[in-house]
């Protein structure tokens, strides 16, 4: 069973037991409740505790079993926290470390709550696009007041259990042992007679409720236009203000049973456990062990050096930064004290903490000083021969043990590592400009990369807090070898009959942060035009249409050229479409002899976002990403994908793959066709119905 008993001085003590955050499953419920019958017949206990074992009181339902028989089999939460309510006894919570989603309705269900400070509070249900299904939306107004509860509901976002110190939430806050506490608490509850208290029970008091939750819906409506969850949230909990607890809890059910069947919900779900499923490689045991990381390097102060500087010093590491000039070592360290100014300015950081953050960087320029480091992070020029330099130098005086990262975007890691003597320490790092910013990191593994190496950069990730995907070695990763097809059906179709405009507008629509063209103008287009001249070289049959190189070939570079894809006013950064540019692209089809046509925002969509699925189908065939997941998880948290969608593989699912097979048939009938050569794993799948996911 789930749940451990014991009675200590006439309390029955029911912890739960289901690691790792005592997630609410069928076998824990049904252990509480036969703690509670045990302690009910047994004449020796005269009140009940229930707390948490491990590191949390219970981090909610287990959502593992979401969508499956076991979450709705009784005992359901419902009952558990039925049965907690009708307990002649008085039952106290003891609350520690973690109280979320259902595990703090459940606390809610309790007569008393005793909390040990430093416990995350909180409903996040929300967050997975779900409301509080155990009546969280009924309770917890009851219990700290309407505005209170709606703001944490609709959030989701946690609490420190003292900051609600004197909300109501709590009859007592724990001053040394927890469970002593409790226990003595509950002994002396006992000695008054029953009913004992119920939240339940408690008025909801506010001065306009009606108007406080209008406000608060409109409100809600206009920031949550993609989700229907947070609405519904505001909807629960007036339901209970205007027609009471037992009506509103009823409607909190009907509405918990339709959002959990979403596919919002869904993707949220499936980037939650995503972005946790990452974190494991297949063949790299949790059990591994992982190196000491105290020390990091950074090699190259430019944008991207500096910026993963910032990850590291944001986690209080510090790093010796690296350059080999005086003057960009200068500039390196004034970009980095300018981001964290502006984070001050904006009241995101203190001020000491920011000279306490720079004080943590010793910058140099002599290599000697790499050799204490624990982790060192090349960012210098992305040229194949700098690197074998810079990784040459590290093998002579980084200290055995040191992990070498590159955090080259398109080089071969493979080649790199060979550049030394200790290949095994050699692995990808590659961030996503601003690199301070942006969450997804690739780790990119190369063939003789350690497992321990991997083991412990997973955990410098999780530190630094990226999302860190592995990836295996080929042209662009995981992200950019995607974004290739993807930006490749973007100019077949300029070619083909659609306008700059028009592909951004369509794709945007559909949810992404920003269209491929406006992107490109923002990034540079002379970055895609390089990359293609290489691709000429390297792979002559991968055909581009030549429109993006006509436009660079004006010096149309995007934003830093003040025109691009679009044209920019001097000192602004919004697009404003460009008659030259559609004059010239509509020209260049003539001159590649395309009749143009009319291309649907359907057919836009389609195009780009099975473009991404496709390369996305090879990359799991060739193992370069071990799940699914791994690739919506990419794109998701790097590249701008909706994150209501779940990313392009669930995306692909939900659609179902039998259309997008049927789709990518129908484009490669088309002029550019040839661009298309459908994955094998997609037609497989399609055949027998199955999913990536
Ligand atoms: N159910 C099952 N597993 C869970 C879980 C949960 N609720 N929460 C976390 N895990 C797993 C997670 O997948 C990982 O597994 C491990 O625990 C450690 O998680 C009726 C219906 C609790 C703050 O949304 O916010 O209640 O990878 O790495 O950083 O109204 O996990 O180790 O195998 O995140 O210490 C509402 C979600 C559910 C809380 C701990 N509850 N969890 O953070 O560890 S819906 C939530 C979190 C609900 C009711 C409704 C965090 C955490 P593995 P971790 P952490």
């Amino acid at each position: 069973m789930a749940v451990d008993y014991t009675t200590r001085d006439g309390v029955a003590v029911i912890t739960l037991n289901n690691p790792p955050v005592n997630g609410l499953g069928h076998s824990t419920r049904a252990g509480i409740v036969d703690g509670l019958a045990r302690a009910a017949s047994d004449a020796a206990v005269t009140a009940i505790v229930i707390t948490g074992g491990g590191k949390a009181f219970s981090g909610g339902a287990d959502i593992t079993e979401f969508n499956t028989p076991k979450a709705t089999q009784e005992p359901t939460l419902h009952t558990v926290i039925k049965e907690v309510e009708k307990s002649a006894k008085p039952v106290v919570a003891a609350i520690h470390s973690v109280a979320m989603g259902g595990g703090l309705e459940l606390a809610l269900g309790a007569h008393y709550r005793i909390a040990a400070p430093g416990a995350q509070i909180a409903l996040p249900e929300v967050k997975l696009g779900i409301l509080p299904g155990a009546g969280g939306t009924q309770r917890l107004p009851r219990a700290i007041g309407l505005e209170a509860a709606l703001n944490m509901i609709v959030t989701g976002v946690p609490v420190l259990s003292e900051k609600l110190a004197n909300s109501g939430l709590f009859d007592a806050m724990a001053q040394g042992d927890l469970l002593e506490e409790a226990i003595a608490f509950a002994r002396k509850a006992a000695d008054k007679p029953g009913p004992y208290p119920l939240v339940r029970n408690r008025k909801i008091e506010h001065p306009n409720a009606e108007g406080f939750l209008q406000f608060s819906r409109n409100t809600v409506a206009a920031m949550s236009k993609h989700y229907p969850a947070p609405v519904k949230c505001v909807d629960a909990v007036a339901a209970g203000v205007q027609q009471g607890f037992d009506k509103g809890l009823a409607y909190e059910r009907e509405c918990f049973l339709e959002l959990v069947q979403t596919p919002e919900s869904h993707a949220l779900r499936h980037a939650f456990f995503g972005e946790r499923a990452a974190s494991k490689i297949p063949d790299v045991p949790s059990s591994t062990p992982t190196r000491d990381i105290q020390k990091v390097a950074v090699i190259g102060a430019g944008t991207m050096g500096g910026g993963i500087t910032m990850n590291f010093l944001n986690a209080g590491l510090p790093v010796t930064l690296l350059e080999t000039k005086p003057e960009a070592l200068d500039r390196g360290l004034a970009t980095i004290r300018k981001n964290y100014e502006a984070q001050v300015k904006k009241g995101k950081l203190s001020a000491e903490k920011l000279e306490a953050r720079m004080a943590l960087i010793r910058p140099t320029l002599t290599y000697d000083d790499l050799k204490e480091a624990d982790l060192i992070i090349e960012a210098v020029f992305e040229e194949l021969g700098v690197k074998e330099q810079v990784f040459k130098r590290l093998d002579e005086v980084a200290k055995p043990g040191a992990i070498l990262a590159s955090n080259t975007s398109t080089l071969d890691v493979d080649k790199i590592a060979a550049f030394t003597k200790r290949p095994q320490d050699v692995v990808g790092l590659h961030f996503f400009s601003p690199a301070n910013v942006m969450k997804l990191l690739e780790v990119v593994r190369g063939k003789e990369t350690g497992k321990d190496v991997l083991a412990t950069v997973m955990q410098v990730a999780k530190k630094i807090r990226k999302t860190a995907v592995v990836s295996g070695v080929c042209d662009g990763f995981i992200g950019n070898r995607m974004v290739e097809q993807y930006i490749r059906q973007a100019l077949n179709m300029l070619e083909e009959g659609a306008l700059p405009a028009q592909v951004d507008r369509a794709i945007e629509k559909f949810g992404f942060a920003m269209g491929p063209f406006r992107m490109s103008d923002l990034a540079g287009n002379d970055i895609g035009w390089a990359i293609r001249k290489r691709r000429y070289q390297e792979q002559p049959d991968m055909k581009y249409s030549k429109v993006a190189d006509r436009l660079c070939e004006t010096g149309r570079f995007g934003q830093k050229t003040g025109a691009g894809w679009y044209d920019y006013k001097a000192g602004e950064r919004s697009a404003l479409p460009s008659k030259l540019v559609d004059e010239m692209i509509v020209a260049y089809s003539k001159e590649a002899g395309v009749e143009r046509r009319k291309i649907g925002d359907e057919e836009i969509v389609e195009r780009l976002v099975f473009a991404l699925v496709n390369e996305g189908a090879k990359i799991l065939e060739e193992g370069i990403a071990s799940k699914a997941s791994d690739v919506d998880m990419v794109y998701l948290t790097g590249y701008g994908f909706p994150l209501w969608r779940g990313g392009p593989m669930l995306y692909a699912d939900t659609v179902g793959l039998y259309n997008v097979e049927r789709a990518i048939r129908r484009y490669t009938q088309q002029p550019n066709g040839d661009a298309w050569e459908i994955a094998p794993s997609i037609v497989e799948l399609a055949a027998k119905g199955g999913t990536f996911n």
